[in-house]
């Protein structure tokens, strides 16, 4: 792709926005940068643009900056019917994702990991993988690196791993993984599609580009996943916890079994330290990639067995009289919060936060039959109330600490009090990590 002295505008100024008007400036394109956030709240992605000629549109999106660019590259966190993304595209200018960009100059494998919810622990898990295989790994995408870091820093990778969300799939138009693995799918990111369906569109792009030579590794049990499994170009290989599979990964009684071309792998999985059901799928789905794309099975499962899980997804902090306390603040949809009820009994859930428009209905039945105590904070604590609230003994915190006293006070000793909240954190936190720092100093103070 040729860039030099191309008009290229990066929209959105954050870490997509800096890695890639580096990398494009490097390349000798005109590069110009435009964030709706000012010069003082931008200082540090300013800071690191320092040195490179680069124009700066700040507090604001110039509609004609865009109708001016040769191209146009967004940051995931930007809107697709941004009115002056729309005019653009109107007027037949090329708009991509920083992964569009990235993959074009990506010229080794490439296994793409998308889905509701496990990508950052099946991406982690892969990359690890990979890594012990002996591959020089580059792992990155919506885990916190933008993958055009790669294409920028020169380093020697054989194998690239992504994470990949739906918002990076909006503006990709040849973005093409070797496999590309769908773990499930749940309501999310309602405040930013219309529909459920559209969010669902969005991440079925992952497979749009593949041929017949690529992978699809698709969840045999979850019911939307399956159901795309006819309509891919790409041979599908199913991964599942349910079904016996001629060709896939499954588990059954204590073995996962994977059976590809005529070849079978056996791998026992008691010692495994990776807990809970929805962590059996995401370990499926990342050997399924690793083999299909030449892993040995010995250091692929080797690696299985010495993976630990990540923090801040239902992880224990503390046992004070009898009661045990997760931390479950990676839990920001309901999909998530239900494999977290499913691992527990006796249950005094504290959840809420910044509501991203989903139902929380789907989680009534657990909540009936798990969930003795609600607690619920934030933002959504209305609407949570309202969907959930006559399932059980429901209450309302004004902060964080104060729904770890009152479940302390009210959780009888065998209980579990899990902090797993179907929600954002941005109504009363910085991110998802200050909630469960706050969480977990209130749970030691206690
Ligand atoms: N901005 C504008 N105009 C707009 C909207 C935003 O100028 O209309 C500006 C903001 O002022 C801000 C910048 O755009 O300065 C933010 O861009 P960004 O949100 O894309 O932030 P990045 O730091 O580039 O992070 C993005 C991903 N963020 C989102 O998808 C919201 C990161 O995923 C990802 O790790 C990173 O790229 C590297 O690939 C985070 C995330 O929350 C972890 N992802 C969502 C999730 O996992 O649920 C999808
Ligand atoms: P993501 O990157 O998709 O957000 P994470 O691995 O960070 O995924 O996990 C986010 C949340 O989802 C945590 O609460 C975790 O316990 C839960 N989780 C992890 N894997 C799965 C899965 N396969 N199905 C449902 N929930 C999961």
């Amino acid at each position: 792709m040729e860039l030099k002295s191309k008009k290229i505008l990066v929209v959105g100024l954050a870490k997509t926005g800096v890695a890639c008007a580096r990398f494009l400036a490097s390349k000798g394109a005109q590069v110009t940068v435009t964030d709706l956030r000012n010069e003082t709240q931008l200082a540090g992605p300013l800071e690191e643009l320092a040195g490179f000629e680069i124009v700066r549109e700040l507090e604001r999106h110039d509609q004609a900056t865009f109708l001016a660019s040769d191209l146009i590259v967004v940051s995931p966190g930007v809107a697709m019917d941004l009115p002056q993304l729309l005019a653009a595209q109107k007027a037949g200018i090329e708009i991509i994702s920083e992964i569009e960009l990235a993959a074009r100059f990506i010229d080794v494998p490439l296994a793409a990991i998308t889905g509701t919810n496990g990508k950052t622990t099946t991406t982690t898990l892969l990359g690890a993988i990979f890594k012990n295989n002996g591959y020089h790994t580059f792992v990155g995408g919506n885990i916190g690196n933008p993958l055009i870091e790669m294409a920028e820093s020169h380093q020697i990778v054989d194998q690239v791993v992504a994470e990949i969300s739906s918002f990076q799939l909006e503006w990709i138009n040849s973005f093409r993984p070797t496999v590309a693995a769908l773990l499930n799918l749940s309501e999310d990111h309602l405040d930013r599609y219309p529909s459920y369906q559209d969010y669902i569109n969005a991440k079925l792009r992952i497979f749009e580009n593949q041929t017949e030579g690529d992978f699809a590794v698709l969840n045999r049990d979850d019911e939307l996943v399956w159901e795309q499994a006819g309509k891919l170009a790409a041979r599908v290989f199913p991964f599942s916890r349910t079904v016996e599979l001629e060709e896939g990964i499954f588990y059954r009684d204590g073995v996962i079994t994977y059976r590809h071309d005529g070849r079978e792998e056996c791998f026992p999985t008691a010692a495994i330290r990776l807990q809970g059901v929805h962590n059996q799928e995401n370990i499926m789905a990342a050997m399924a990639c690793a083999l299909l794309l030449g892993c040995r099975p010995d250091e692929t499962f080797e690696t299985v067995l010495c993976f630990e899980a990540l923090h801040h997804r239902m992880e224990f902090v503390r046992e004070v009289r009898g009661v045990r306390y997760y931390e479950d603040s990676k839990a920001t949809n309901v999909g998530s919060v239900q494999k977290a009820l499913e691992s527990f009994k006796e249950i005094t859930l504290i959840a809420g936060g910044k509501d991203k428009g989903g139902s929380y209905a789907p989680l009534a039945g657990m909540v009936k039959e798990r969930v003795r105590h609600l607690i619920l904070i934030g933002e959504a604590a209305g609407r949570m109330q309202a969907e959930l609230g006559n399932l059980t003994d429901t209450r309302h915190a004004a902060s964080l600490e104060e729904a770890v006293q009152l479940a302390a006070e009210i959780t009888e000793a065998g209980g579990t009090v899990l902090m797993s909240p179907a929600c954002s954190s941005f109504d009363m936190f910085r991110d998802y990590e200050e909630r469960a720092q706050r969480f977990i100093a209130a749970v030691k103070s206690l």
